[in-house]
């Protein structure tokens, strides 16, 4: 029998390229056809077919306090009834950018704009012009959205795709962007050694989240922040993932270092379409129109995410939420380790605060890329399916982080925990 998201697939095949507006969406990672859901509330998604599932997605991370937050909705609604935007400015910009403010240890000035790629792509422009070099640095299957610059040995559907360094991307740009890796500080201080005076920048996402999940080494985060102080390098926090989800004063709070620049994304939207790029005047100040450095935006600031954005740092603010977040996501590994142990599966499990990642692999820990890579993934595709068919909603693809939200509470982790144990004892009865 055919499914409504198999009808509903086959339609947008029809019109939209791979039947999807996002490539990791599309199931090319795991096969099979992509689940529509129609509605989400709290840790559950529902999708075409009146199926309903634990969620571990979160619309890839916005979703920090679960699908229709009462608080976010109502924020939402009641700019709605004011209008959608005005293309001009309004004060719920300098609020947001306010509350980023206080809450990010390096962050003075803030410039909003659409989207997570559209921050890093205008971040690295800044570093650019800011310090008259052009090389820029940054991490094997880390991602910063799709820019030409960045989509070189990039993670997340890059990586699923099969196209790390896509074609489109002009060799000359490619050219300009070094590749080192994740949790290699002698690779970087080589680097450093031979081309230290020509970088403009070094990006970084503090948690690797798009090769999975995988924690910056004990002094790895050090190590680029002195790098790139010494030799005049803009060091960019690529915080679209873990700003505000692994403490309320992202990565850089929780591992007490402080960057250049933030570029930012996801939460801050509340799950409307938001980034922002934020650090200190001195650079900051070098955007238009204060500054040479161009950068613009229709849409830059929209008041209704604006409205959301500033809900959802509300809610991310409140005491003990992280703390609480985190319960929530080790209870969630702990239980997925035990359960894979029992039945002699093999797995390591990451996690810092409310991100994790699960690698099928006798590895006691992974903490680089060669590893991440060395996973066994068709075991990952028939744990994802039998998970999916148990009511269980992982991303589609071993690269890609899991997302625990403030909505995810015993129950649902405990019913994650069971159905996971169900999953690897089938997966244990096939070897
Ligand atoms: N950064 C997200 C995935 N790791 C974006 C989701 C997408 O590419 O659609």
């Amino acid at each position: 029998m055919t499914t409504q998201s198999e009808t509903l697939f086959a339609n947008a095949l029809k019109v939209l390229p791979g039947g999807v507006n996002s490539p990791v969406r599309a199931f090319n990672g795991v096969g099979g056809t992509p689940l529509f859901f129609t509605s989400g509330s709290g840790a559950w998604l529902e999708d075409a077919d009146g199926q309903r599932y634990i969620d571990y997605v979160g619309s890839w991370g916005p979703a920090i306090a679960g699908h229709c937050n009462p608080h976010i909705e109502a924020a939402i609604e009641a700019q709605l009834r004011n209008g959608l935007g005005f293309g001009a400015p309004s004060s719920l910009e300098t609020r947001l950018a306010e509350m980023i403010v206080d809450l990010l240890p390096s962050g003075e000035k803030v410039r909003m704009v659409s989207s997570g790629t559209e921050a890093a792509m205008s971040a690295i422009r800044l570093a650019r012009g800011h310090t008259g070099r052009e090389r820029i640095v940054k991490f094997e299957g880390c991602y910063h959205g799709h820019a030409d610059s960045l989509l070189v040995k990039a993670g997340s559907g890059a990586l699923t795709m099969g196209v790390p360094t896509s074609p489109g991307v002009p060799d000359a740009l490619a050219a300009l962007t070094t590749t080192v890796e994740f949790n290699n500080t002698e690779q970087l201080t080589e680097l450093f050694a031979s081309l230290g005076s020509e970088i403009a920048a070094v990006i970084v996402e503090p948690v690797a989240g798009n090769m999975s999940c995988i924690p910056p080494a004990p002094g790895f985060l050090e190590a680029v922040r002195e790098l790139t102080t010494e030799h005049g390098a803009v060091l960019i926090f690529d915080e679209v993932m873990t700003g505000f989800r692994v403490h309320s004063g992202g990565a850089q709070a929780l591992f007490g270092i402080r960057p250049d620049l933030t570029v930012l994304g996801k939460i801050i939207g509340g799950g409307l379409p938001v980034g922002a790029i934020t650090g200190p005047a001195t650079i900051m100040d070098k955007l238009a129109p204060q500054g040479p450095v161009y950068q613009a935006g229709t849409l830059s600031g929209s008041p209704l995410a604006m409205a959301s954005g500033i809900a959802a740092l509300e809610l991310i603010s409140q005491e003990g939420f992280h703390a609480e977040l985190k319960r929530q996501t080790e209870l969630l590994c702990d239980g997925l380790a035990i359960a894979a142990r029992d039945s002699g599966i093999p797995l390591a499990v990451n996690h810092v605060c409310g991100m994790f990642g699960m690698f099928f692999t006798e590895e006691q820990s992974v903490t680089r890329f060669s590893q991440v890579m060395a996973c066994d993934s068709s075991r990952f595709v028939k744990f994802f399916h039998l998970m999916l068919a148990e009511g269980v909603n992982f991303a589609p693809s071993p690269f890609e982080s899991g997302f625990v939200s403030s909505a995810h509470r015993e129950a649902e982790i405990n019913e994650t925990i069971a159905a996971a144990a169900r999953v690897f004892a089938k997966l244990g009865a096939e070897r």
